[in-house]
């Protein structure tokens, strides 16, 4: 019952959600403050940065279809028994997925979909969207963010590697002549296998493929006058083998850019494609555009001020110019908790983001202990407040951090200190 992010009574029976009305149960954990981001679709406003990013994505492949209109609930099901992902995995939790129920979920990634559309069909397509996470605050950290995937699958045929080749000799030929320099690693090791049903061979055509398709797009993106470092780097995900994370050397740090892999062959098979062979990746749009625009705190992206959205063009990158940054005002909250319950971080954080919406800034937990006699924990949080758009009254944020006590009080019966 602690992790709605409701009242001790609970959430309503059922919630409306994008027009349809959904039943709650006991795992129910989605908040009003999430669920007014829905029908945001930030990734389809024109001279938002997220969706110019998208369009000079969706530009560098432009053999590939667009995906940008799938609904965000999906069953967990198909947010990770599809894509493999065990039974026990921690992405599964409560604390930190978004559930309107134990059979619906906001999908926390973009491969969410993959199987859908490759059962269209579809073999090469970028899909765009929302995804939803349970997470601290910070600057960089927003329980929305926005992914793109991509993906790209050849018959597992003599004439399906021969195109891969193909299209590998002429990405190579387009990469020889640019400023890009490139550290690699084997496209498969015995710490990074091919898949058992896969020819060693087949697999290593095709994650060549993945990797020249994604440096040609990187160097679109992050290209300039001085060469771009990017490094490969071996990963793990449950729904690719092998995996790659990429990393881009950008205004001196590596950044991570996205995830990406050799399909895993459950995945295709489900998707009614088993004679196909293919790589995906996934990106988060909001890590590039804070770099690219120098966009430096994530809740810009959700601001309506037009000193924010009227600083964008359609289809170009420009730097953000940031207006004057308001005064910030923390205040700290000390607790105990109710003998044998415990609070999780993401269960505070969401209780204060659905309290003060954007004007939280970060939280930190500053102190934790159990009392060694009575058993009992006890917790301090820092909530620093400030607002991207205006100054915060001391009333105000008294006011706010008052509800945030008595929502504390209420949702999780803690004893404040
Ligand atoms: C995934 O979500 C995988 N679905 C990616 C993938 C797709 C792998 C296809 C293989 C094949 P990960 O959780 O690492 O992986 O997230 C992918 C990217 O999303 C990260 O590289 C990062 O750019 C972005 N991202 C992840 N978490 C956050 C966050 N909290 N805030 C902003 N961006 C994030
Ligand atoms: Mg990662």
């Amino acid at each position: 019952r602690s992790c709605r992010g409701y009242s001790l009574h609970g959430p309503p029976s059922q919630l409306e959600i994008l027009g349809n009305r959904y039943q709650t149960d006991e795992i129910t954990n989605i908040t009003p403050s999430i669920l007014s981001k829905l029908p945001l679709r930030l990734h389809s406003r024109p001279k938002h940065p997220l969706h110019t990013l998208r369009t000079l994505i969706e530009a560098h492949f432009p053999t590939f279809s667009h995906h940008s209109s799938l609904s965000p609930l999906v069953s967990p099901y198909k947010n990770f028994d599809e894509l493999s992902f065990p039974k026990d995995h921690p992405g599964r939790a409560v604390t930190d997925s978004y559930y309107v129920n134990k059979d619906l979920m906001l999908r926390t990634h973009t491969s969410a979909h993959e199987v859908e559309v490759f059962r269209r069909g579809d073999d090469k397509w970028l899909l765009t969207a929302d995804v939803y996470r349970r997470d601290e605050i910070d600057g960089s950290h927003y329980p929305v963010f926005h992914q793109m995937e991509g993906a790209r699958i050849f018959p597992a045929t003599p004439n399906g590697m021969r195109e891969v080749e193909e299209d590998n000799a002429w990405l190579r030929s387009q990469l020889a002549q640019t400023n890009i320099v490139i550290e690699d690693v084997p496209h498969v090791a015995p710490t990074n296998p091919a898949q058992p049903t896969h020819d060693p061979a087949h697999s290593a055509l095709v994650a060549e493929n993945l990797k020249l398709s994604l440096n040609g797009m990187l160097l679109a993106l992050f290209g300039g006058s001085s060469p771009l470092r990017v490094r490969w780097i071996e990963a793990y995900f449950p729904f690719t083998s092998p995996s790659f994370e990429v990393e881009v050397f950008y205004r001196g740090k590596w950044l991570e850019i996205l995830g990406s892999g050799v399909v895993r062959q459950a995945t295709l098979d489900t998707a009614n494609v088993p004679n196909k062979i293919g790589w995906a990746f996934g990106l988060g749009l909001e890590r590039i555009a804070m770099i690219l625009y120098s966009i430096p705190d994530i809740r810009l992206f959700w601001s309506e001020d037009e000193r924010f959205l009227s600083q964008f063009k359609e289809n170009k990158i420009s730097t953000f110019k940031p207006y004057s940054k308001y005064p910030a005002c923390s205040k700290d909250v000390s607790f105990w908790l109710p003998q044998g319950s415990s609070l999780h971080d993401n269960d505070f954080c969401d209780l204060v983001r659905d309290v003060a919406g954007d004007i939280v800034e970060d939280v930190k937990k500053i102190d934790a202990f159990v009392h060694p006699k009575t058993n009992r924990s006890s917790a301090c949080y820092r909530i620093n407040y400030r607002s991207m758009d205006r100054s915060l009254s001391n009333e105000e944020v008294n006011e706010i951090q008052g509800q945030v006590v008595s929502r504390l009080r209420e949702q999780f019966g803690v004893e404040i200190r």
